[in-house]
């Protein structure tokens, strides 16, 4: 099944500090420093319980995406499986997400249940939950930077995405990859690149995986795939270092064990 990919949602505005409260007739002494607005996290489990829907753990890479964010966030979910073999059951859980598209993560229940069904849009959701989790890097400009390179992952890379699907129970000795899916492949070997020379390693925005981290994720996987070779030992090393984590082995540990030959699936998913 083909599907088609929608617009990348904005991001969200940074947090603009409160004002300071003013008490008449008082004035702060000139030379007091000015202290930051402190923003409490709202209380997750305040919401209760979450779930995510989700498709194929051998083909979806955007459920990959969405799992993995929820799973660097530290949420607590139930997965809710998208059943590939009963028509009916399919489109009854895709009808729970607006889009129709997997993934959506549901928190809550009744009408405080928040309902976010856009891999970016879960991301964002789930810094502003968990920002101890480190989803996005402090530095303001690194955050800049991981917003931009995940959203180019979010629009972009189609010739990679339909030529390389995801598929991580099958693997392509020798591929032949053609020259709009190579020149997909060369700008992300750029981007991290970027990364590795800006903060270092070990993860694409330094000493923590962030978002960034878990957007590129099927990527990683398709090389492996696809066979296709990267020359910097750094990004050799990374995209090990991905496949070992120990919630992507779980991942493909559930992938290896889903039935085989799903020919609708065979395709960009
Ligand atoms: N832009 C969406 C893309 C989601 C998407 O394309 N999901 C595919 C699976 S990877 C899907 O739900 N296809 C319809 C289906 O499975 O029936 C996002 O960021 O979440």
């Amino acid at each position: 099944m083909v599907t088609r990919r929608r617009p990348a949602a904005d991001p969200l505005p940074e947090a603009a500090p409160s004002p300071s409260p003013k008490r008449a007739g008082r004035r702060a002494p000139a030379a007091a420093p000015a202290l930051p607005a402190v923003v409490a996290a709202p209380p997750a489990v305040a919401l209760g319980a979450a779930s995510m829907t989700l498709s194929s753990k051998n083909y979806s890479s955007w459920s990959l995406r969405g799992w993995l964010l929820a799973r660097f966030a530290g949420l607590e979910f139930r997965e809710e499986m998208l059943s590939t073999d009963n028509a009916d059951v399919r489109a009854e859980i895709l009808l729970l997400a607006p889009s129709m598209l997997v993934p959506c993560l549901h928190h809550g229940s009744g009408p405080a249940e928040v309902r976010v069904w856009d891999t970016l849009a879960i991301g964002e959701y789930l810094h502003e939950l968990f920002p101890e989790a480190g989803l996005l890097p402090t530095s303001r400009a690194a955050r800049a930077h991981c917003r931009a390179i995940c959203g180019e992952m979010h629009s972009g890379f189609s010739a990679l995405r339909s030529a390389l699907p995801m598929n991580l129970k099958a693997r392509f000795p020798g591929f032949k990859v053609w020259s709009r899916a190579q020149a997909d492949i060369d700008r992300i070997v750029q981007i991290w690149t970027e990364c590795f020379d800006a903060y270092g390693g070990p993860w694409l925005f330094g000493e923590h995986r962030t978002m960034a981290d878990a957007m590129y994720a099927p990527v990683v996987t398709r090389l492996q795939t696809y066979d296709v070779r990267l020359s910097d030992r750094r990004l050799i090393e990374y995209c090990q270092r991905v496949l070992a984590m120990p919630e992507m082995q779980a991942w493909i540990a559930d992938a290896k064990l889903e039935p085989e030959d799903i020919d609708e699936l065979e395709a960009e998913f």
